[in-house]
């Protein structure tokens, strides 16, 4: 098996997408090979019309795109391993999740932090990113970031939900970790590796959960340095 991933200018995996997938192959307990991509890299991977994005694992000759797809793949390719996506209602609520997640977090994270997100970049993204961001948020990046310090707050308290599922048990899932789990790490994740920007407060529940998310399969998340 092998999993595309997007690397920053530090050799760093930032890619929230793929923080979703690392954690799902490591509660499956699946060994692969990781290759690392920049942004530049991406067009370069797809044979054929299918337009592919990170992250994409290879596996039996195949490569499937699309964290969920992904997801979908493992449970069926690997069906003696834990389950992360139900069949049924259970999983289109979860599927719900991951559009609060992209919708709330993602979002709101990246109109915090997309400038660093930039300058951690190598170099030779840099042109790329900055034009394909800009576009999609009509603003400069520059734009986009500024005033942080005084938005944190509304971005803090767009969390709420996950601060009531996190009075119900160390994890969004309950007492073990989960797919909801993943899902909302990768974003503080993707965070944590390309900024220093303090997007939580210490004594936020919020702040214990991830921290104990970073702790998860021998530390798995903690090994990937953070952005100084
Ligand atoms: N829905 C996809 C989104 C994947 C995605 O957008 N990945 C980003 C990197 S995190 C990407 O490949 N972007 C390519 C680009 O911007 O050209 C998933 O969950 O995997």
């Amino acid at each position: 098996m092998i999993l595309y991933d997007l690397v920053n200018r530090h050799h760093t995996h930032f890619s929230p997408n793929s923080w979703r997938v690392r954690m799902a192959l490591a509660h499956k307990g699946l060994s692969h090979e990781v290759r690392d991509v920049r942004f530049g890299d991406i067009p370069g991977l797809a044979s054929g019309e299918d337009k592919l994005t990170i992250p994409t694992i290879e596996h039996a000759g195949r490569k499937i795109t699309d964290s969920w797809a992904i997801v979908q793949y493992l449970d069926q390719a690997f069906p003696d391993t834990p389950r992360l996506i139900a069949a049924g209602a259970e999983g289109h609520v979860l599927h719900f999740f991951q559009y609060w997640v992209q919708t709330t977090v993602h979002s709101g994270i990246s109109h915090l932090i997309l400038l660093d997100v930039h300058n951690s970049l190598h170099p030779s993204d840099h042109a790329y990113f900055r034009s394909s961001r800009e576009k999609m948020n009509r603003k400069t990046l520059e734009e986009v970031q500024a005033g942080r310090e005084e938005r944190v707050e509304a971005f803090r308290k767009s969390l709420q939900p996950l601060r009531m599922a996190l009075a119900q048990g160390p994890f969004v899932c309950g007492e073990q970790p989960g797919y909801a789990d993943y899902l909302a790490f990768g974003g503080f994740q993707w965070a944590r590796l390309s900024s220093s920007f303090p997007l939580l407060a210490q004594d936020d529940v919020l702040h214990a959960w991830f921290m104990r998310c970073l702790d998860l399969y021998d530390g798995l998340g903690r090994k990937e340095a953070a952005a100084s």
